[in-house]
């Protein structure tokens, strides 16, 4: 194991402005003992790479130490004298030489080893892999160690990732809006913004994200029209060289919209040509093509049930087109058609499940998290472990559309710790949801995770500077689903901030408690959707007219007597939906943990909770204690000042105080709302949840 070297830079950084544009690839200076240890360690930098990832290598390793050790390490063709750092892959003769040769067979192309070893008779280290791809990622993970002050001198590492496709999903609209975007406009369009482009493949290539859909699930279906894709094209350049294949967002009626075709059904023979030559098309211009992400029958999207056939027909069409040049289909599972069942959250499975092993072999169901939309806490979404036969991208969301947006302090790595960690049970206990997404489970080959970007042309890319922690986290659990939100935000904040222990621990707290507070103050004890369009406000009174699925008071049903969704046998049966025991489990209150509660059970005011409170008690109790908790984390973070730049001191203190006040405000208005509905009941809404029942 590796002892920490603790590295204290001693106050505030002083040289430029902060803006966080550079996030966790600061590389500022070393303390001078650890500089003079490393650059004893690495006297040359040996890169036996032509290639334009070898040239990425040599950009980033040069940056890098310029930065982390103040001086230049000159480039060389071999070791001559001293000790030097080697990149290079298996074709390398160096590494041939080394006898690693089986290892790094069974690491695959993206993985890595890193170790101290002796190169034509001189000290070395060696960054080696079967690939290119695995030379980049252990270059980069070679500057973490040093950036979070590792000591390098018997370094022996080695690291592959467990899913093959880590991607973020974009929803960037061609006009150049992001949908749920809070921090600017898109880096890609209506325009490319080239140098931003390079920096964004940067710093994902530093956390192993290989694809990006660059375009909204939403899709315009302009996209796979020729201005486009040559913008399309000018990108995947761009991130080439970082290893980040560009993936789009396909509109299942282009056949029609933009086709000249009188239908897009995936029976019609002229409409699986269409696809087929988009398909030859793309893969021309783009030949590392990734594939297509479709929403479809989702939210007013056009799908095949437009013509009486299913999601697999309708994914087949495209998982054809895009096969002969190995691409893949990831169609999303985010479907809740009220003609299914009253109750929203069991939709998805009622029409998926029966389509397993229907699917080809290229096609994912793309499933978020949790069974409603990306809510503060949900239970897992009981599609995982419900379709062995089909390969499953988990779908998490980066931007926080329903935590606090770029304006709360919300490290989500806790909630997609707890949501990869579940035990789904599908295969007896120990089934998690990590070995359904890693394939393990079923022994699946195709695997992958998708995050919905937080990144827009904001100086520090995702508007609050404790959100960069989120594309961090997400990158990091992509490439490996075990590891713990604690460990990662260490990282992060070693990079980003400072190795100053104060404000390692301050920082990893505010972050490790964030998302608990927010709960605790906007959604408690398993109740969800307290909000209105903005996603943003607390809106609990929220009756949306064109859908009650979008209305607040669908979610949690309060009255006079009771609050929360029926979802037990007696209710909707959602529990059945779960493997036993949890179907039991959360079929029983008294079994139900308090943060699931409200989202299974329709309980009376009364009702004794496991704290002896009632229900009520426990409701002013958990919203007074959340609004709490965000003050304190605020009072943490004041006692970073002077320990840290001013300018993202700051900026980071300016949202605090506006989480804080906001905090308050839902405190406030769920408990005057719920004390109302619980005081004085209206008929009127008695009868309408009576009905929807
Ligand atoms: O969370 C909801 C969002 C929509 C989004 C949709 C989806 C892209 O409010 O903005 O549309 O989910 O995931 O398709």
């Amino acid at each position: 194991m590796l002892l920490v070297l603790f590295v204290v830079l001693l106050g505030p950084r002083s040289a430029g402005a902060e803006t966080g544009h550079d996030l966790w690839l600061r590389y500022q200076p070393l303390p001078e003992a650890v500089r003079a240890q490393y650059s004893r360690a690495i006297g040359a930098i040996v890169i036996p790479l032509q290639s334009p990832t070898g040239d990425a290598i040599a950009a980033e390793l040069s940056r890098g130490l310029k930065g982390l050790l103040g001086r230049e390490i000159p480039r060389a063709d071999r070791i001559e004298s001293g000790s030097a750092l080697v990149v290079a892959t298996s074709s390398s003769p160096i590494v041939a030489a080394l006898g690693w040769d089986a290892e790094l067979r069974a690491g695959g192309d993206e993985g890595f080893v890193i170790r101290s070893a002796r190169v034509s008779g001189r000290p070395a280290i060696v960054v080696a892999s079967a690939g290119e791809a695995g030379a980049l990622y252990g270059t980069f993970r070679f500057l973490r160690l040093l950036q979070t002050g590792e000591p390098i001198d018997a370094l022996d590492v080695a690291d592959r990732p467990r899913l093959a496709r880590r991607l973020l999903n974009h929803w960037d609209n061609l006009d150049g809006t992001i949908e749920r975007g809070y921090a600017g406009h898109s880096l890609f369009w209506p325009s490319p913004s080239e140098s931003r482009i390079v920096d964004y493949a940067r710093a994902n290539a530093s956390i192993g994200i290989n694809g990006a859909v660059i375009n909204s699930v939403n899709a315009n279906p302009q996209m796979l029209t020729a201005p486009w894709l040559d913008k399309a094209v000018t990108i995947a350049r761009l991130l080439r060289p970082y290893r980040i294949r560009v993936y789009l967002a396909a509109n299942f009626a282009a056949p029609v919209m933009i086709g000249g075709l009188k239908t897009s059904d995936p029976a019609d023979a002229a409409v699986a040509r269409w696809w087929r030559e988009k398909a030859d098309e793309i893969y021309q211009r783009i030949p590392d093509f990734g594939g297509f992400v479709v929403k479809a029958n989702s939210e007013g999207q056009p799908g095949p049930q437009d013509y009486g056939r299913t999601h697999a027909d309708g994914a087949n069409l495209l998982a054809d087109a895009v096969a002969p040049h190995g691409g893949v289909v990831m169609w999303r599972a985010f479907v809740y058609d009220a003609s299914v069942d009253r109750d929203r959250v069991k939709r998805a499975y009622k029409e998926f499940v029966p389509l397993d092993g229907t699917f080809r072999a290229n096609v994912f169901a793309q499933v978020k998290n949790g069974p409603l939309d990306f809510q503060p806490r949900e239970p897992f979404h009981p599609l995982f472990g419900a379709m062995p036969k089909t390969p499953l991208m988990a779908e998490l969301q980066i931007t926080q559309e329903y935590l606090g947006q770029s304006t709360h302090a919300v490290y989500l790595a806790p909630m997609w710790t707890e949501f990869l960690n579940a035990d789904t049970y599908a295969r007896g206990a120990g089934s998690f949801v990590s070995r359904v997404v890693d394939g393990s489970l079923e022994g699946k080959r195709e695997t992958g995770m998708a995050g919905v970007a937080n990144t827009g042309l904001d100086d520090n890319w995702t508007g609050h500077d404790l959100a960069q922690a989120n594309w961090y986290a997400f990158g990091r659990l992509a490439w490996n689903p075990s590891l713990d939100a604690s460990t990662i935000a260490d990282e992060w904040i070693r990079m980003t901030w400072s190795a100053d222990p104060l404000v390692v621990a301050t920082v990893r707290s505010i972050l490790l408690d964030s998302r608990e507070a927010y709960v605790h103050y906007t959604m408690p004890l398993g109740l969800h959707h307290l909000i209105g369009g903005d996603h943003y406000a607390p809106m609990p009174e929220n009756t949306d007219p064109r859908r009650e699925d979008w209305s607040a008071t669908t979610y949690h049903r309060a009255d006079a007597r009771a609050i929360g969704v029926d979802r037990t046998r007696q209710g909707s049966g959602f529990v059945d939906q779960y493997q036993a025991p949890l179907r039991e489990r959360w079929n029983d209150p008294a079994a139900t943990p308090d943060e699931l509660l409200l989202w299974f059970h329709r309980l009376p005011w009364t009702y004794r909770m496991k704290s002896g409170r009632t229900l009520w008690d426990e409701l002013v109790h958990t919203y007074t204690r959340g609004a709490e908790e965000a003050r304190g984390l605020q009072a943490r973070w004041i006692g970073l000042a002077g320990k840290i730049d001013d300018e993202r001191y700051r900026a980071v203190l300016a949202r605090f105080e506006r989480q804080t006040a906001d905090a308050a405000a839902w405190r406030d208005k769920c408990l005057g709302y719920f004390g109302t509905a619980r005081a004085a009941p209206d008929p009127r809404h008695l009868l309408a949840h009576e009905g929807s029942r």
